[in-house]
């Protein structure tokens, strides 16, 4: 069912494709299934080495987000099947474990990775967000400054400290990705302002500040 608003095609129900990608062990999947809660769905373990988790947001009255969350589930290593797993996805996390300075460095390979196999129609990046996972535990190896100058300069679209264990920054740092997948859609610009749901996260969620007093 689409109607038509203004000069663009407005489809009540939207479906966006986001790969979640970094090291082993960062956090990924107790991510996914902290966002989704219980609705964390297994369809393809074992058959392409990637878990599908469905969220469905009602972003305003009118408007309904579907995410396709891909988890890489296991094949962190570049294998054939990176290229499936990227293809025609619309928005990228990319977490490292903030007790893991590896982990931190290995983000830039898979920014590079993501950016040479995946592209909006316009040949623009996909958004990517970065996100610092397990800022409840105490001994960080990356530091603070490190990571904004690092998310700047690498064309992330933001960061945020996150904590899949305590639900930290999970629901904020998502809604921020897909308000950028909207505006990219031009989708933002044709729902009604005065919808509760579409007030900007910026007051609450700013990536560009550390984000998780944890
Ligand atoms: P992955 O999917 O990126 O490989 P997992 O990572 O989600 O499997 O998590 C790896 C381990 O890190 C798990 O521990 C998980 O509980 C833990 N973990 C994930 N997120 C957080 C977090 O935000 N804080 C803390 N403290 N731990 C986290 P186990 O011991 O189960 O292997
Ligand atoms: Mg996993």
């Amino acid at each position: 069912m689409e109607a038509m608003y203004g000069e663009t095609t407005f489809k009540p129900e939207k479906l966006f494709k986001v790969i979640i990608i970094g090291d082993p062990t960062v956090g990924k999947t107790s991510f996914v299934q902290r966002y989704v809660q219980n609705s964390y769905k297994k369809d393809y373990k074992g058959t392409v080495g990637v878990d599908f988790a469905l969220k469905i947001l009602k972003w305003s009255e009118t408007q309904t987000v579907k995410l396709q969350l891909w988890d890489i589930a296991g094949q962190e290593r570049f294998t054939w099947m990176t290229r499936v797993y990227y293809k025609d996805a619309q928005g990228c996390v990319i977490m490292f474990d903030l007790t893991n300075k590896n982990s931190f460095s290995n983000t830039l390979k898979w920014k590079r990775d993501v950016d040479s196999k995946c592209s909006l129609p316009d040949g623009s990046p996909i958004p990517c967000m970065l996100l610092a996972n397990k800022c409840d535990l105490p001994h960080r190896q990356v530091d603070h400054m490190e990571i904004e100058t690092f998310y700047k300069e690498h064309n992330f679209i933001g960061w945020t400290e996150t904590s899949a264990k305590e639900g930290l920054m999970v629901n904020d740092s998502m809604r921020f990705l897909v308000e950028v997948m909207m505006r990219h859609e031009g989708l933002l610009g044709n729902i009604s302002l005065d919808s509760e749901s579409l007030k900007l996260t910026g007051p609450v969620f700013q990536p560009s500040k550390r984000s998780c007093f944890c």
